[in-house]
């Protein structure tokens, strides 16, 4: 089984993610391929890990002072054994290829575990949506849905949001797919209420991760309930998830960007998070404001020359990482080892190291995976999508039941699929085996494709 991994290094030396990202699925199934030796006859590692398609393209556009600007654009069609291509898009300057292939793998297995019928996608541009006007965003979306609208379609492949990209880039995107293909389609999620979108899907992927952690917690007999949190990013996921542990009793003390973080030792209360939530969504400002308003808490800045991030050296039970990949490394994983910190559930995609990975798993802690934990979001976008061809829409409450009842419906098979291999315990192997299986299953049904 390591041929594979270094058939993949080979191939593509640089895309260290998606080598990360494959090196812990393929060490989670090993008991699995041991189990069917068909897998390994019908080369299910070598087909899963090639995309089916990997579209790369120019974005011209303009910037209010009419210069001309070029960046790349990308969509990684991974897997459809399942269903059409499903997975959000990412606007930041660090995208490349290996991310976004990385971040399609994962959406693979993650989409099976929803218990919906989505493949696995993902896109995006190295367009670094911070500091340009609304201008400058809708030419950006108008130029990049000018070529991506060739290959997706409600049917095919259903593109989401994902960092950088939110209500207003969905609806920019969107504008520009009906006005080149004259139809008015669900070919897009995470849209505003009044045109096609889905109560909850804001919140779904906090929400969901919470969800998901409370199911962790009920295994030991606790709830979140008076639970000190760490959290980390203050975008989308972070801010509905504070929203979500603050409803269920916990206190969250900490958020961050790319900048800096905030530690509010008072708690970030409703009115905080509001605040917050003008900051980010509305003034597009810096987490770093956040003490202008609330003296009492202190704001440290990113420090390159130190090895570690201390928003994971505080006191606390449950940390929520909601930024990007990678961003606990191992020492920020034994710091949270250190300081009693007992449940990890990841909000962002893959931003644990492996080795804080292992670390987590040999402390016996209450570890979830994002490709678990974070589901809730792309679950719903399903439930968008289901919503859209029926042309109507479910009711906050009946969608909030509905991520309920995915989220744990993702745990328990996660617990069964790790108990079934000798795993118990690891939400890792238990959402890798799982999801894995059935993705195999269905490309082994429809043949050699
Ligand atoms: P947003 O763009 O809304 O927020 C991203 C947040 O993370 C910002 O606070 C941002 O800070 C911070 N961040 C981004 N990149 C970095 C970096 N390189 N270093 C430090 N901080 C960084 O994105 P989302 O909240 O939607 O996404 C957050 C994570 O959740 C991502 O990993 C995403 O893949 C994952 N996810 C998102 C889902 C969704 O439905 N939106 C679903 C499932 C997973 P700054 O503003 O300074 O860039
Ligand atoms: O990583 C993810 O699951 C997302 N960015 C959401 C994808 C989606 O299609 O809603």
């Amino acid at each position: 089984m390591t041929e594979i991994i270094s058939l993949i290094k080979n191939k593509d030396p640089e895309q260290r993610e998606f080598h990360q990202a494959v090196e812990e699925v393929v060490e989670s199934v090993k008991p699995v391929l041991e189990r069917n030796p068909e897998y390994r006859r019908q080369a299910v590692l070598e087909r899963i890990t090639e995309p089916e398609r990997v579209i790369m393209f120019r974005v011209p556009w303009l910037d209010d002072d009419a210069q001309v600007h070029v960046n790349r654009g990308f969509r990684v069609e991974m897997n459809s054994a399942i269903g059409p291509y499903k997975g959000g898009l990412r606007f930041h300057p660090s995208v490349n290829l290996g991310i976004i292939k990385f971040l399609a793998f994962e959406q693979v297995f993650k989409n099976s575990l929803t218990t919906l019928a989505m493949g696995g996608g993902k896109g995006g541009s190295d367009f670094n949506p911070k500091g340009k006007s609304d201008g400058e965003v809708m030419r950006f979306c108008q130029s990049f849905m000018a070529e991506l609208s060739r290959h997706i379609g409600p049917n095919t492949d259903v593109p989401a949001g994902d960092i950088g990209v939110g209500a207003r880039e969905i609806g920019f995107l969107f504008g520009m797919y009906k006005k080149l293909r004259n139809e008015f389609t669900g070919v897009l999620t995470g849209k505003s209420l009044d045109w096609g979108g889905s109560l909850i899907r804001p919140e779904a992927t906090g929400y969901g991760t919470v969800y998901f952690a409370a199911e962790m917690l009920a295994t030991r007999e606790e709830t979140l309930e008076g639970k000190t949190c760490l959290v980390s990013g203050s975008g989308n996921v972070a801010q509905y998830l504070t929203e979500k542990v603050i409803d269920l009793g916990g206190k969250v003390v900490t958020l961050s960007d790319s900048s800096g973080y905030v530690f509010d030792e008072e708690g970030i209360d409703r009115d905080k998070l509001t605040y917050v939530q003008q900051l980010k969504n509305i003034r597009r400002g810096r987490i770093a404001e956040y003490v202008e308003n609330y003296p009492n808490a202190v704001y440290t800045p990113i420090d390159p020359e130190r090895d570690y991030n201390p928003l994971w050296a505080h006191k606390a039970d449950c940390a929520f990482p909601c930024a990007t990949q990678n961003e606990i490394n191992a020492k920020d994983g034994e710091n949270l080892v250190n300081n009693g910190v007992s449940l990890i559930s990841e909000g962002a995609n893959m931003p644990s190291v492996p080795a804080a990975v292992d670390l987590f798993i040999d402390h016996g802690l209450l570890y979830a995976p994002g490709k678990a934990a974070n589901a809730g979001g792309v679950a719903v976008s399903g439930l968008e999508m289901a919503q859209n061809s029926m042309r109507l829409s479910w009711p906050r409450e009946e969608v909030d039941s509905r991520l309920k009842e995915i989220m744990k419906c993702i745990h328990n098979t996660c617990v069964d699929a790790s108990e079934s291999y000798g795993a118990k315990g690891n939400y890792v192997a238990g959402a890798n085996i799982a999801g894995f299986v059935k993705v195999v299953n269905a490309m082994l049904d429809q043949g050699l494709v």
